[in-house]
């Protein structure tokens, strides 16, 4: 198996938090794939053949899956002997919910806060790319949105409560053990450890604990990703 991942400057640290989701079902299927880096600039035309404008996307044999939802779909439905990620239909409607509702909650304002520092990691090329396309997006230029780092990620801690409280009944968010839910939201620490300074979570909180334990799994995989220094 092959996975496209995205990365900086640096191509063996890849920093995508749709990537890191899909690496962490990946080995919760038992598949360790070959990782193949690309920049920001290199996907359209890397990807073409996917006929896919972002990461992840993975190569299984012959079938080509883009989409981090579709590969976790894809891989629950081609591998259903293996642990499973959704823990059956519903589990698959609520991961989907989760999906959006962290995005909604999460990434968007976070994405706000540590644009800047994601601009950082990137070669001049890529730079040139990510300031026009997410300048764009915000509507504001990268230096302008640092005025507002302290309240965008006031508001991302804002919106961990409900992760926080679960957390409390539960060691995960498939209950006693990881499931999707709980890849999507590693995915979205993954991002920010990867590539910003910011200290998200409390010490000691259950969410500070509960990522502890998802740096564990898979023979520590998330867990090596260098922190931001
Ligand atoms: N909905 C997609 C989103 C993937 C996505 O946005 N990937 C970003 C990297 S984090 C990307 O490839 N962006 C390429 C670009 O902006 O040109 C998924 O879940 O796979």
């Amino acid at each position: 198996m092959k996975l496209y991942e995205l990365v900086g400057r640096d191509p063996s640290h890849g920093f995508s938090p749709y990537v890191w989701r899909t690496r962490m079902a990946l080995a919760h299927k038992g598949f360790e794939p070959e990782m193949v880096p690309l920049r920001f600039t290199e996907i359209a035309e890397k990807l073409a053949f996917a006929e896919s404008r972002t990461v992840p996307v993975l190569e299984d044999g012959d079938k080509v899956v883009a989409d981090s939802w579709h590969i976790a779909c894809h891989l629950e439905d081609t591998y259903p002997d293996r642990p499973s990620l959704f823990g059956g239909a519903v589990g698959r409607v609520q991961a989907r919910h989760f999906n959006m509702v962290s995005f909604h909650g999460l990434v968007v304002p976070l994405f706000r806060a540590i644009a800047g520092e994601i601009f950082e990691m990137l070669d001049e090329e890529d730079q040139a790319y990510f300031r026009e396309s997410r300048e764009k997006r915000l509507g504001k230029a990268l230096e302008e949105m640092e005025h507002h780092r302290d309240e965008n990620l006031d508001l991302f801690r804002a919106n961990l409560w409900p992760y926080e409280q679960t957390l409390k009944e539960y060691d995960f968010f498939g209950g006693e053990t990881p499931t999707y839910g709980d890849y999507i939201l590693y995915g979205i620490f993954q991002w920010s450890r990867g590539t910003s300074r910011a200290q998200l979570v409390e010490q000691n909180s259950r969410l500070d604990d509960w990522r502890s334990r998802m740096d564990e799994l898979f023979d520590g995989l998330g867990g090596r990703l260098q922190p931001r220094s």
